[in-house]
């Protein structure tokens, strides 16, 4: 029984658990004043005041299992003093500091993204690290964006200041001239030495300027490290993520990636989020930046804790630390530490902040520099540190304005070493063909199941389909094409990973990689099951995001470029929510940052009358982005076409995006089937071309679907011409098989690029000039009229369009 008093307090203590960070002195400055609250207006408080509006304030209330809201409890309310190594902490706040000055100092008027005024991030880090590397950590996976990032490269990773002075002398610029990437983004890998002694390496993540993209590729990143581990992946590899406060709010992508957290296909063990939060966005201030009171708030969507903390009580920041990185540990789920403090400078150096913020920055022209605070406060004479750090950064000036080389701030891991990217090369291609027998064995494993599984009966007839279909007793679809180039690769060892909205089943109902007990609902998945020895076969339902995973896709192969590694799309149109990991990572990482990726997006396109936007996949865009042999775009026709692809972007060692412009209708079009010796031909042909028409006078060349739909008509028209002729990869242009191809038609007048698209899209800008190349003035085309959208939304009006399109292809004298 509790009596009156101890009733009281314990109803004093739960308002302030759950209200007290409202009133917590979290704000260096004091401009974030603390909110009143009905609840915490109490007599008696004083002792739940201490715990819970300090300089750490917790939220965490709203986690509903009471055991993980008791582990809180009782750290925050424990008695015992934190340990901490006060001589570490002012020796890590020191080299925040002084490194920003001294850049300051010498590179006047450079951008640096000073860190400055919210340097409490490098004791935290370091904090975090450590008890990470106590809880068994061996890597550590960090997303960060400018704000401190070459604090955090030599105070964190521990690269060589020198390099850090080289990139501000920019030594080497020829070596960099049209690509290459500013300082602040570049990443970095490094060993950190944890209080213990312990190792831990990291990997700073790549990034673009784009706010929080990098936020789903370190995940991705983190859960290859991962699988490659296996059991204890999680605990070995923790990922961190660094946010501004005004981009954690704001940017969409990170509420995508925050939403992975807990599913299967994406969880990493738990995050831990940073907000290094200066309380301002270049020049705008939190009111007008995020509608909630902190910026976090959006983590709220997660039952995860959220640590606010004074950037300027050192101590407190690195018992925050501490603690969320325990919880991580003990709970495998993200955790976030709100660290907020203030920005010294402009946004950048070359910005004067006191055109929009004049009080505000009135005041922190005279606050002083954190170390000196705390130094102050633990009776530590700073100078010993100061000129030791110093003298550390003289040198190093010295030696980066020496050197003749860009450093390179980063080691690949050894698993990169048998591929390669640059501009492509005939040697690298390989044989991907089976023989029959081998597709038979391989069948037998995709179309069972256990004993006593209820199987849905259209699945079911289905799997005797593709039984036929792999005895070469039916011509082959996509859908079974595909399941044997995965079940295939798996069984050479090539792990597979597909994973995009409803990609288990397939938007088109063409993939039914796993089967579901009509029962039960069990699943039973055959692309696992195939021999003991086989590779990992993962396909995932993702989250209804586009952006965040085609990052996590990106980030994935980035760690495990062994793997076949695809993101898929519902409707290629809907790739465009993932624009930035497109442009920034897919198409210009190797230019930018020399790293490589295989990473496959498959892309359903064509123009069946389903509207604007479920008919395109945008060609125009990826082919705009296209140069120096940077990805491959290619529409396969056939499923045998299909096959080999995916085959041949598994088996060569040559890393290189494949944009992948995959069927609807066509997944069924009896012209895109291929009997089961389409699997036996040696490779994967560029163009094919059209054997039954080699005296026509007039030659189509045309990609996909559209040229199913003219050999059909022709067959109607029991015409012998035009030939028809199928550009299967665009990226890189094969100038040379084009070439050939074209040059089997002596007698032809004419060469008319056909396309479903608007004249504005589709592929016709960029053949055209490539095609004249090789044909001249013959060259035409045939295209629905340019338009601001893809296509019309009446079924009718595109029977109407596509039946003109046929016409007039077909339409002329032969
Ligand atoms: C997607 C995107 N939009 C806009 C910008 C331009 N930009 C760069 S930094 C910045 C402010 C970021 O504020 P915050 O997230 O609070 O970080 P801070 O710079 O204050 O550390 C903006 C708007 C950008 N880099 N990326």
């Amino acid at each position: 029984m509790m009596n009156v008093d101890s009733e009281k307090q314990e109803r004093v203590m739960d308002a302030f658990r759950r209200w007290g960070y409202l009133q917590a002195n979290l704000d260096p400055l004091g401009h974030f004043a603390p909110l009143s609250h009905p609840e915490l207006d109490i007599s008696g408080a004083d002792a739940a005041r201490r715990v819970y509006s300090g300089s750490i304030g917790v939220e965490f209330m709203h986690i509903p299992d009471p055991e993980r809201r008791q582990w809180i409890q009782e750290r925050m309310e424990s008695e015992q003093p934190y340990p901490v190594d006060r001589s570490r902490v002012l020796d890590r706040l020191v080299r925040a500091d002084i490194f920003e000055q001294t850049i300051h100092s010498r590179y006047i008027g450079t951008k640096r993204y000073s860190l400055e005024g919210n340097t409490a991030l490098i004791p935290l880090l370091d904090e975090i690290l450590n008890s990470a590397s106590e809880n068994g950590v061996e890597q550590a996976v960090m997303g960060m964006s400018h704000r401190g990032r070459l604090n955090v490269i030599i105070n964190i990773v521990s690269r060589p200041p020198a390099e850090i002075f080289a990139g501000f002398e920019d030594v080497d610029p020829r070596s960099v001239l049209g690509g290459g990437d500013v300082k602040y983004h570049i990443g970095a890998t490094g060993i950190f030495t944890g209080a213990g002694g312990r190792p831990v390496r990291i990997h700073l993540v790549s990034n673009p300027s784009h706010l929080e993209a990098v936020d789903p590729v370190a995940l991705g990143r983190a859960r290859a490290k991962q699988t490659r581990i296996g059991r204890d992946g999680k605990l070995k590899v923790l990922p961190i993520l660094m946010h501004g406060d005004s981009a954690f709010a704001g940017q969409g992508i990170t509420a995508e990636a925050l939403n992975m957290a807990a599913l299967r296909g994406y969880n990493v063990g738990g995050t831990v989020h940073i907000i290094v939060n200066n309380l301002i966005g270049f020049t705008t201030n939190p009111s007008d930046a995020y509608s909630s009171r902190f910026s976090s708030d959006l983590a709220k969507r997660l039952p995860i804790p959220i640590f606010h903390v004074n950037g300027e009580d050192p101590d407190a920041v690195v018992r925050a630390g501490r603690m969320a990185v325990e919880y991580r540990y003990d709970f495998g789920t993200d955790v976030v530490v709100d660290l907020i403090g203030f920005r010294r400078h402009g946004h950048s150096e070359v910005d004067d902040p006191t055109i929009t913020q004049p009080i505000l920055y009135r005041k922190i022209k005279d606050h002083p520099v954190v170390y000196q605070i705390y130094a102050k406060n633990v009776d530590l004479d700073p100078q010993p540190y100061v000129e030791k750090f110093q003298a550390e950064l003289d040198a190093a000036q010295k030696a980066g304005k020496s050197m003749a080389k860009k450093p390179v701030m980063r080691q690949l891991p050894s698993y990169w070493a048998p591929f390669h990217g640059g501009p492509y090369n005939p040697a690298d291609e390989v044989d991907t063909g089976l023989p029959a027998e081998r597709l038979r064995e391989i069948t037998d494993g995709l179309v069972k199941y256990p004993e006593g599984f209820h199987i849905h009966p259209k699945v079911q007839k289905l799997l005797e389909q593709r039984q036929e279909m792999g005895y070469g007793k039916r011509p082959l679809d996509f859908g079974m094409a595909e399941a044997l180039a995965f079940g295939s690769l798996a069984l050479q060892s090539v792990p597979v990973r597909l994973s995009g909205q409803d990609s288990r089943r397939g938007t088109f109902n063409q993939r039914h990689s796993v089967l579901i007990d009509i029962v039960d609902e069990k699943e039973y998945v055959p692309l696992c099951h195939l021999a003991p020895n086989q590779a990992r076969v993962e396909i995932y339902n993702s989250e209804l995001s586009e952006a965040a995973v085609m990052g996590f896709e990106y980030g994935y192969t980035r760690d495990y470029p062994e793997t076949l590694v695809m993101w898929e799309a519902q409707f290629g149109d809907f790739a465009n929510g993932a624009q930035i990991i497109i442009d920034q990572f897919v198409a210009a990482g190797e230019d930018k940052w020399d790293l490589l990726t295989g990473l496959v997006l498959l892309l359903p396109h064509g123009h069946e009358g389903q509207g604007p936007e479920h008919s395109s996949a945008r060609i125009e865009r990826y082919l705009q982005l296209c140069a120096r042999d940077n990805m491959q775009v290619c529409q396969p026709s056939t499923a045998a076409q299909y096959f080999h692809l995916l085959r041949r972007q598994a088996l060569r060692k040559w890393r290189k995006p494949l944009i992948c412009f995959t069927p609807k209708s066509m997944l069924r079009h009896p012209e895109a089937l291929s009997p089961l010796s389409g699997l036996e031909q040696p490779r994967f042909m560029n163009i094919i071309p059209d054997d039954t028409a080699l005296d026509a006078r007039r030659v189509l060349i045309c990609t996909g679907k559209i040229g199913h739909e003219l050999r059909m008509e022709r067959k109607k028209l029991k015409a012998n011409g035009p030939a028809i002729v199928s550009l299967e990869q665009m990226y890189p242009f094969p100038e040379n098989d084009v070439r050939e191809v074209l040059g089997y038609y002596a007698n032809a007048h004419e060469f008319i690029w056909v396309q479903e698209e608007p004249a504005n899209m589709g592929a016709l800008s960029f053949v055209t000039p490539r095609l004249k190349r090789i044909v001249g003035s013959k060259l035409r085309s045939i295209k629905r009229a340019a338009n601001s959208t893809p296509a019309t939304g009446s079924a009718k009006a595109h029977e109407m369009e596509q039946k003109t399109l046929l016409t007039l292809a077909l339409g002329g004298s032969e």
